[in-house]
């Protein structure tokens, strides 16, 4: 079997690496046995970078594995230390790589040495509790979680750049003379559909450096499939001027250099975008003897038409430096009217993550749904087995006004709460305006608002409490009997909403 050297459009999975997860620490040392909140961040992970390289010219690597990874970030840990910034994972592509989406939509053309575009940012890292200790908040007894990175499903397509397209039937010599005029071998033979992806050479004439792409040969009906056609017509959309290579040796039955050159230009407009190019011809293998009668035979006829022509043998050389030199001047116009790209970087963020506050209520079947950039990202920074850390989050979601809106819009005591997306929300029973707050904290990784929902925690400290006042032989266990209440616990029982204390989250870095 065959394998591909030359791929020009490829599906790539793209998967940056997630944020590693702050720690909850407190120091300790001999004498000091709490000497307060000292755990790490996570560090960020790893993003996914594609970067132009000018020495990559395919696709190829892509299409043997199609998956990319990019590693996670490092956890944090106690004293300080904070998780490693996992490296960023650069894919090289080729200069004129379009960046599209599964649904194909382009999201980026890549030109210019040195251009990226971050096409799937890691997951930041999670703060510790060291960063989220606050004035009220001294010892935060939780941390947050790391973020997953983006993943997505993308599409690269390349459209070769070069300054000139050689465009013309099969055999008409434009490999040839792209050997002949450059240090490209191209594969040369008398047989149509020889050249089967492009070829790219670098010209010099004169001051002027330039590309030039041999396409493979285009015949009636390219624009719509025929032959390898349409396919590569894509890849001489960018090129500034194009040049017609017409045989004049065909030996081929009703076939003329003038007719060839209407098919082509027929194929050309049909398939579009490229009437602004300026064009010239190159009559091609003068040096066979029938060759440079019908050269002279239509040369007069194309420069009525007001077209530039050259008379030229790939084989021989003649006439291939006046040719060259007019391919150079073009270029070096084209240049001057449209300054070089210059390398710019793109960064791709799905359009909701702007870093703004907004944030959308609708009523579902399902309950009411939250959706935004923070209130989704909180969601994944939080470890829901800590109740400090649910309340952390309560507190953050109601800074923002999301209770609020909420509550504004009818949300009700014991409706369900969703936030995320459909496939993968976080499902809450909604209690709004707890009073609440630093100053109600109990043990580390504890939230009393929670002891309702968490009857065996909030049973405990009711006895407890329950215990001074208790009657003369009541034991601990008639005290809990005489408290028993029924549970109300349930797998849905987070709260949304809470105190309005600004100082909760002073140190929230999206606050
Ligand atoms: N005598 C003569 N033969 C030439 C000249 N240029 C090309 N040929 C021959 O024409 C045939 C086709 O040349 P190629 O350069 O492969 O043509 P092409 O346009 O690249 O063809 P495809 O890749 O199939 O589209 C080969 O046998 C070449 O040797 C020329 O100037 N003079
Ligand atoms: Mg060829």
């Amino acid at each position: 079997m065959a394998v591909p050297t030359f791929v020009d459009q490829v599906s790539l999975h793209v998967a940056a690496g997630r944020g590693g997860h702050g720690v909850a620490s407190v120091h300790r040392e001999k004498f000091k046995p709490l000497g307060g909140p000292d755990g790490g961040n996570g560090g960020p992970g790893g993003s996914i970078i594609l970067r132009v390289d000018p020495d990559v010219t395919t696709l190829v690597d892509y299409h043997h594995s199609p998956k990319r990874k990019a590693e996670n970030g490092g956890h944090g840990a106690g004293s300080h230390k904070n998780g490693a910034h996992a490296a960023d994972l650069v894919l090289a592509v080729p200069d004129g790589t379009v960046v599209k989406d599964a649904k194909g939509n382009v999201l980026a053309d890549l030109t210019g040495a040195g251009t990226e575009m971050v096409i799937a940012q890691g997951g930041r890292g999670g703060l510790g509790n060291a960063a989220l200790a606050s004035s009220k908040r001294k010892a935060p007894g939780f941390a947050l979680l790391g973020e997953p990175g983006d993943e997505r499903e993308i599409r690269l397509e390349l459209k070769v750049v070069a300054d000139i397209g050689l465009v013309g039937f099969p055999s008409a010599g434009k490999s040839s003379l792209i050997a002949a005029m450059s240090r490209a071998r191209p594969k040369i033979a008398d047989y149509p559909f020889t050249t089967l992806v492009p070829n790219l050479g670098v010209v010099t004439a004169g001051e002027t450096t330039f590309t030039v792409a041999d396409v493979p040969g285009l015949i009636e009906g390219a624009s719509e499939g025929r032959g390898l056609g349409h396919d590569f017509l894509r890849h001489i959309e960018r090129c500034a001027a194009l040049v017609h290579v017409l045989d004049t040796a065909t030996m081929e039955p009703g076939r003329n250099p003038a007719e060839d050159l209407d098919i082509i230009e027929n194929e050309l407009s049909r398939y579009g975008g490229l009437e602004d190019r300026p064009r010239l011809i190159a009559l091609n293998k003068i040096d066979v003897p029938d060759g440079r009668d019908i050269s002279d035979m239509v040369i007069d006829d194309l420069r009525e038409r007001g077209l530039t022509v050259f008379p030229v043998s790939a084989a021989s050389g003649e006439g291939m430096r006046d040719l060259t030199f007019a391919m150079a001047g073009i270029v070096a116009r084209a240049r001057a009217e449209k300054p070089v790209t210059e390398a710019k970087r793109i960064v791709l963020r799905p359009p909701s993550a702007d870093g703004s506050d907004a944030f959308t209520v609708t009523e579902t079947g399902e309950g009411w749904r939250v959706r935004g950039e923070k209130p989704e990202r909180w969601i994944r920074q939080t470890d829901f087995s800590n109740d400090e850390a649910v309340g952390f989050l309560s507190d953050r979601l109601n800074k923002l006004g999301v209770e609020a809106r909420l509550v504004q819009l009818g949300c009700q005591e014991g409706d369900t709460v969703l936030i995320g997306d459909p496939d993968n929300a976080v499902v809450f029973d909604f209690k709004p305006g707890i009073d609440a707050g630093a100053e109600m904290l109990g043990r580390r990784g504890e939230d009393q608002r929670f002891d309702e929902q968490r009857p065996a925690h909030g049973r405990r400290k009711a006895i407890q409490e329950a215990l001074p006042d208790r009657a003369e032989n009541e034991t601990r266990a008639d005290v809990a009997r005489r408290l028993d209440k029924p549970e109300t616990y349930g797998p849905k029982a987070y709260v949304v909403g809470s105190s309005n204390d600004p100082d909760w989250a002073e140190n929230d870095p999206d606050a």
